[in-house]
């Protein structure tokens, strides 16, 4: 990819909006910021309303342009900011007038690749700044801006700077006397070596958490045919998006919705009702079911509250949900919450209880990296390292030395600090245009 080429591309949302932003980026467009303003000398950073005319002088719209001179932009290269008006005609135009300027539309990620490259950004910045632009609930822009603005970058830096030193250490052990190195340094580099692996493996071990939170809490709605599941997830919904009724085996397929929950993305999955069947299509249901099950951080388990039910406590993330609290004889099951799916008594408690559950899983997330799907399998190798090198020969600092190297390359390459192009590629992709 040539770097010395101009790009242009749409940063505003695609349709029919009132402003457009269009970014052009590239060297030396002060030239050309010029030519828009019809002005000499300007200031970057100052918005100036225009009439922006193609290159036969036509008015093509009546605009804001903006200048931001590099380094001081996002790419870190000059970037000009046309705010047009939203409409696509406009749009169009000012697109077909920036490629006979000889510019060209940028791929997706090419901003922020750019921003890499002339060090605005590392990779765990844009890997949140990709969440960011994906957030639809507040916990999500939370947790994704709190990446972007390099809180995860320092602990990664961090831990990095203390591999490479404990790695320089224990190598100089090799080639130095005892006398002429720090008292006890290898004990003392071994401690650190655990401490550092424990802070990855508990890391490691928030990933289900921070996963619920990019891409949403997966809770299933599960139980017998009949219990009314269908019926709490439209009365949870407010709205009937399932079929009711009262025939056993209703809801054959999952149906699933995704709901904010206190700032968090929630899918809300409904499922075939668990019996023995002979059906071939409700197999199936059934089949999906358990694939819910799985996959679920959460499963509320519906029970009829008028018939005897053989089941006397949760398993582990699960809520029993006893429906149909408004018909007389429900039994009593400790730690059950009772509900109504019919006259919507109860239905509070449950949302409240599901609350508590998901702000106990998200707890432990607040201080730390919000690893992801492709730091999750970088910091894991690093623990592997750091293990082996806790567990090599006491005397045989040369492997030990390696084991943490190897480690502190791992976690550069969350950084993108060192890079592989495939990890590069996978990061930019994220990314729509624009950005
Ligand atoms: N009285 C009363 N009836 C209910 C309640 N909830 C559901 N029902 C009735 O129970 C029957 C079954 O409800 P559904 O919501 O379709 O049950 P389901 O668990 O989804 O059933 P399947 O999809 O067949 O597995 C319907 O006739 C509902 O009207 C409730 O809280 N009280
Ligand atoms: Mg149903």
């Amino acid at each position: 990819m040539n770097n010395n080429e101009t790009i242009f591309a749409l940063s505003s949302g695609h349709g029919k909006s009132g402003v457009a932003v269009i970014r052009i980026s590239g060297t030396n467009l002060g030239q050309v910021f010029s030519k828009f303003i019809n002005k000499k000398d300007f200031f970057p950073r100052r918005a100036y309303f225009t009439n922006l005319k193609d290159s036969e002088h036509y008015l093509i719209d009546q605009v804001i342009c903006i200048y931001f001179q590099a380094p001081h932009s996002f790419t870190g290269e000059d970037i000009i900011e046309i705010h047009s008006h939203g409409a696509p005609a406009v749009i169009e135009k000012i697109f077909s007038y920036l490629t006979e300027l000889g510019f060209r539309m940028a791929t997706p990620g090419e901003f922020s690749r750019r921003a890499f490259y002339n060090n605005k950004m590392d990779l765990a910045d844009i890997d949140g700044l990709a969440a960011l632009l994906d957030a639809q609930t507040d916990k999500q822009r939370q947790n994704a801006l709190k990446s972007m603005l390099g809180t995860d970058s320092k602990i990664y830096e961090a831990w990095r700077n203390q591999m490479i030193e404990i790695s320089a250490y224990a190598a100089a052990m090799l080639d130095y006397a005892e006398d002429e190195l720090p008292a006890n340094i290898g004990e003392t580099i071994r401690k650190k070596t655990e401490k550092l692996h424990e802070e990855i493996k508990a890391s490691l071990s928030r990933y289900t958490a921070v996963r619920a939170i990019r891409s949403g809490f997966n809770i299933a709605l599960i139980g017998e045919t009949n219990v009314g599941k269908s019926s709490l997830f439209n009365a949870i919904l407010g709205a009937n998006r399932a079929i009711v009724s009262d025939i056993p085996g209703t809801t054959r397929d999952v149906v699933s919705v995704q709901l904010d929950i206190d700032g968090y993305l929630v899918n809300l999955s409904d499922t075939a009702g668990l019996r023995e069947t002979t059906d071939t299509i409700e197999k199936i249901g059934i089949q999906r079911t358990q694939s819910e099950i799985e996959n679920a951080n959460l499963v509320l388990h519906v029970i009829d509250g008028t018939k005897d039910a053989n089941i006397s406590s949760a398993k582990e993330n699960e809520i029993l949900v006893v429906n149909k609290s408004d018909l007389a004889s429900c039994k009593k099951i400790p730690n059950a919450i009772y509900v109504s799916a019919k006259t919507g008594s109860g239905i509070k408690d449950l949302i409240e209880v599901i609350k508590e559950k998901i702000s106990t899983l998200t707890k432990t997330t607040e201080s730390t990296v919000a690893v992801n799907a492709r730091t999750y399998s970088l910091l894991q190798d690093a623990a592997v390292e750091l293990n082996n090198a806790t567990n090599s020969p006491k005397e045989n600092y040369d492997i030990f030395s390696e084991h943490v190297r190897r480690a502190a390359d791992n976690i550069g390459k969350i950084l993108g600090t060192i890079t592989a192009t495939e990890v590069m590629d996978a990061t930019f992709s994220q990314l729509c245009l624009g950005k």
